[in-house]
């Protein structure tokens, strides 16, 4: 498979030497590979790397999603999920008892959690006080639930409306048992484009302070890339290579989450050059260049519920190595026309993962592997 001629046709030598050597590979070559015609070989070279990496192992975790609200500050052009206030149709908030009745509710199947995912809009007036009220109340209730909440773009509106810094936010947070940040709110960083499709949403300076402040305090936070709209390939890479410059000085990066832009409901409409069936080829495509460029975030992920169950299985072939997981219910990309289900169980991932060639293996939040001790027999290759 991996056969130096075939690279050579394609003009990708140097890049295929530094990809077996597991040297860096430079903006340019991030264009060169958005260039290549060759999926095919693209996902080849990635699987390289994400074999060095892990093996034949593919991560899932038991979580449930929990979306409090989708009313929102920001007025993002892509976003299907937001609503501007309380009397838009489709609008909601949850309360306390809400929260803590879903998670109840999975609780008390045979599941046992190993991730909440907490995740909103920036509500006008929902206080730092009312989350850590919250966060309080879900310990009270299970405090084996590891915590992973609020995106930097978050992070950055509450400490607005709380009047403090947002190291000082982050730091209650963690207080209050936050363990884990997802990536959300990166979207594109170009700073001319995400003031076309998010302008009031906190820039990519702050996006990037924000988590490295996060990685100052021990908190692990993921990151994302939103993909498939206006953007062009040199916008990709300019943001792979910002979160690889991040990741060299801060560390704290555990994944990256390539976001296919889903069309429905959303005021983004696209033109007719970027919005055919080529898009599926594209997120695998996408994939493979993300795992070659980010050297040092060490997970990528096939997010099923934005992907759909069959073109994320096929990523695993192309250099993720996750799955997320149950999720049990969602609302973002569903608003937006997610044809995957709301959850899958457990022994669906498995079997997702098993049936792609894989192994899976159950991860918490921090993606800490809750089934250690397979030795180097048990890997396929
Ligand atoms: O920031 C919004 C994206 C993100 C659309 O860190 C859309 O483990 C596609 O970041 N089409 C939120 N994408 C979700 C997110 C996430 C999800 C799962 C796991 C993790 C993690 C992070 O969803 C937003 C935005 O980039 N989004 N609208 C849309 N129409």
């Amino acid at each position: 498979m991996l056969d130096a001629r075939c690279y050579a046709k394609l003009g990708l030598s140097s890049i295929y030497d530094k990809v077996l050597a597991g040297r860096r590979l430079s903006y340019d070559d991030g264009l060169s590979l958005f260039a290549c015609p060759d999926s095919t070989a693209l996902g080849a070279l990635a699987m390289h790397v994400r074999a060095r990496l892990h093996k034949d192992a593919v991560f899932y975790v038991v979580n449930r999603q929990i979306n409090y609200s989708n009313i929102c500050v920001n007025d993002c052009v892509f976003c299907a999920f937001r609503r501007s206030g309380e009397d838009e149709p489709g609008a909601f908030v949850l309360s306390k008892e809400d929260i803590l009745s879903r998670l109840r509710a999975v609780d008390q199947s045979p599941l046992h959690l190993d991730e909440m995912h907490f995740v909103g809009g920036c509500h006008p007036s929902l206080s730092l006080t009312w989350f850590e009220d919250v966060f309080r109340t879900v310990r009270a209730y299970n405090p084996n639930i590891p915590i992973k909440a609020f995106t930097p773009v978050e992070i950055a509106h509450l400490a607005n409306l709380e009047g403090i810094s947002t190291l000082e936010t982050l730091k209650r947070l963690k207080a209050v048992g936050l363990v884990m940040m997802p990536g959300g709110g990166a979207e594109i960083f170009d700073d001319t484009l995400r003031k076309k499709i998010c302008p009031r949403k906190a820039d990519a300076a702050a996006w990037l302070r924000i988590s490295a402040e996060a990685h100052s305090l021990g908190i692990k936070t993921n990151c994302t890339m939103l993909f498939g709209h206006l953007e062009t390939f040199a916008q990709r890479v300019d943001h792979l290579c910002r979160l690889r410059e991040q990741q060299d000085q801060s560390g704290g990066f555990t994944c990256f989450i390539p976001l296919p832009f889903l069309t429905k409901n959303s005021a983004l409409v696209l033109p007719e050059d970027k919005a055919g069936p080529q898009r599926g080829l594209d997120q695998l495509r996408t994939v493979a260049v993300a795992r070659m460029m980010l050297d040092n975030i060490p997970h990528i992920k096939a997010y099923w519920i934005m992907m759909g169950a069959k073109t994320a299985q096929t990523a695993l072939w192309y250099g993720a190595d996750d799955l997320d997981g149950t999720i049990v219910e969602e609302r973002i990309g569903h608003m937006a026309g997610a044809e995957s289900s709301q959850g899958l169980t457990i022994g669906e991932l498995e079997a997702m993962i098993r049936c792609s060639g894989f192994r899976p293996v159950r991860r918490n939040a921090v993606f800490e592997n809750l089934a250690p001790g397979l030795s180097e027999a048990d890997h396929a290759f």
